[in-house]
């Protein structure tokens, strides 16, 4: 007999398994997961893509990750922050599914097990997600893993320990039918992917359906020399296609306009309300120009979008239903806005109902809300950042107070009152851009929605602050852009800007973080001019 077999082999009657046999359950549990997985996403299609295990634990990850962690994470990845997040799950996912597969081959039911208990916890996510109504949204899950854990039984018991040991034969089989499966599993998800979701489906036929109304109010054109004409300025309005977006959802939530409701009722509101978006869009519309901000928006960072509005005033809505300010006695300083997908959002009544343009918004720039804008009702309150303001996929509104509950940011370390904060952004030069000597047109935009911007001043290096021009003003809840054609000698040189509000208050100097109510600070810009 030959040696090294012996030393493998020790027992031929009862051979263990070979490093082959755990590369293959490592992979068959792998492919279990994925399989798993497919046929997760494809009765997702059917049932609803939010619950899907993937979106459904990414959410719960979401809700239950520390507010300093998503900080790291919105300054890390910025706007791709969820798919790293998915990514970083799939990831994880699969590791554990190399260690199940090689588990299962010395304990094959187990390992199944192991498959259904991942599938019940993936069900348990999506059922508890606030947007799920149904215990239909299980089905993904559980369907995915009984599918993946009977795969898993099929493969591992292909390569066992048998009285003759795996053979190339068992081999072959396995990977015959683990390439089936596979490719099955990826064909079918891919078909439910282009056959789509029905209820996504009906949303997007009743958005395109939609016409909105003409406003009673309509908002006076942009005045022209609004829009300075220097090149890599932001356009004084944001195509909705490049408007930034910051929510929660790692599935845009779509509504079908058709079955869309919003209910008010709380403290301070006679009787209970709802409205249906024909009510809603019957009542005197009006159009308007508002900037919006996010809080977690960086100094010199870019989610800060100006769009014209169409939607309802909503101080009007809440007096009809006997909701008054706390100045005026009203019993309730919040206003508390709740979205499909359980976003909860905070504003104060006061804020809401004092003459400023709070907006139950439904038309964008023209159009109506794109579905990552809120379609197809949000609320829009000048002067607020969004996560105190604008709620997206509104679906009901309650009336109660500051003291009786925090919204979704609140516990999160954010404060549960943030009035947007003067800021100014140089757009151009790009930082450490390399311009040519002569006149370099330094320009950019300053926002202090709803107190408007004064004035704006430019300095270079540690000069004397230079004031810039500013262009004209649309209104006090826009943003304005401003130039400074600056006069540029060789060198590496440090551009800053500040603004003044129209309560003559001018930023200060120190930045500081976005948390937990906004970021305040000079923006400045390092560039080297080059010889012309
Ligand atoms: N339903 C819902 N609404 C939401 C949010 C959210 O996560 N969910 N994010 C808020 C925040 S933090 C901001 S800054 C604005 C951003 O709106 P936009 O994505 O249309 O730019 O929406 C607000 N409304
Ligand atoms: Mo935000």
């Amino acid at each position: 007999m030959n040696a090294t077999r012996t030393t493998r082999e020790p027992h031929p009657e009862r051979p263990g398994p070979t490093p082959t046999d755990r590369l293959l359950a490592a992979l068959g549990g792998l492919l279990s997961a994925y399989v798993s997985l497919a046929v997760a996403d494809l009765v997702a299609t059917r049932v609803r893509p939010e619950a899907g295990p993937v979106p459904a634990v990414g959410g719960a990850v979401i809700d239950l990750t520390p507010a300093g962690l998503k900080e790291w994470a919105i300054r890390a990845f910025g706007e791709s922050d969820k798919t790293v997040l998915q990514l970083g799950i799939l990831f994880l996912l699969g590791l554990l599914a190399l260690g199940v597969g090689l588990l299962a081959l010395r304990h094959r039911l187990l390992g199944s097990c192991l498959v259904l208990a991942f599938g019940v916890l993936g069900a348990l996510a999506a059922v508890n997600r606030p947007d799920s109504d149904s215990l239909t949204d299980a089905a993904p899950s559980l369907v995915g893993a009984a599918v993946g854990a009977v795969l898993l039984y099929v493969l591992i018991g292909l390569l066992g320990p048998r009285t003759s040991g795996t053979t190339r034969a068992d081999r072959r089989t396995f990977l015959l039918v683990a390439a089936s499966t596979g490719l099955a599993a990826t064909g079918a998800a891919a078909l439910g992917r282009a056959a789509g979701s029905p209820v996504q489906q009906n949303a997007a036929a009743s958005r395109a359906a939609l016409r909105l109304p003409r406003p009673a109010s309509p908002a006076p054109p942009v005045p022209a020399a609004a829009q300075l004409d220097v090149p890599g300025i932001s356009p004084f309005i944001t195509p909705n296609r490049d408007f930034y977006r910051v929510d929660t959802a790692l599935i845009v939530p779509k509504i079908d306009a058709d079955r869309w409701r919003l209910r008010l009722h709380g403290t301070g509101v006679q009787g209970e309300h709802s409205l249906d978006l024909r009510e809603l869009m019957a009542r005197t519309a009006v159009e308007r120009d508002v900037t919006l901000a996010c809080v977690s928006n960086e100094v010199g960072g870019p989610y800060v979008g100006n769009a014209r509005w169409l939607g309802v005033p909503l101080a009007d809505l809440l007096r009809e239903i006997g909701v008054r300010p706390p100045s005026e006695g009203g019993p309730a300083d919040q206003l508390v806005a709740r979205s499909v997908d359980g976003m909860t959002i905070g504003s104060p009544v006061e804020v809401v109902m004092d003459g400023r343009d709070a907006l139950l918004a439904f038309g964008m720039n023209g159009e109506p809300l794109p579905f990552t804008h809120g379609f197809p009702v949000r609320m829009i309150v000048p002067g607020l950042y969004g996560y105190v303001s604008a709620c997206k996929w509104i679906e009901s509104i309650e009336l109660t107070t500051f003291d009786a509950y925090d919204a979704y940011w609140v516990p999160r370390g954010w404060a549960a009152r943030a009035p947007v904060k003067t800021q100014s952004r140089i757009d151009t030069p790009r930082p450490f851009a390399r311009p040519a000597a002569g006149t370099v047109m330094v320009a950019g935009v300053a926002w202090a929605q709803h107190r408007g911007i004064r004035r704006v001043e430019v300095r270079i290096d540690d000069g004397p602050w230079q004031e810039a021009r500013l262009a004209a003003e649309d209104g006090t809840d826009t943003w304005r852009q401003w130039v400074h054609p600056w006069q540029a000698v060789p060198g590496r040189h440090t551009l800053t800007v500040r603004a003044t509000d129209g309560t003559g208050s001018t930023q200060p100097e120190r930045r500081t973080s976005p948390m937990p109510n906004g970021a305040q600070g000079w923006h400045s810009v390092v560039v080297t001019v080059e010889d012309a």
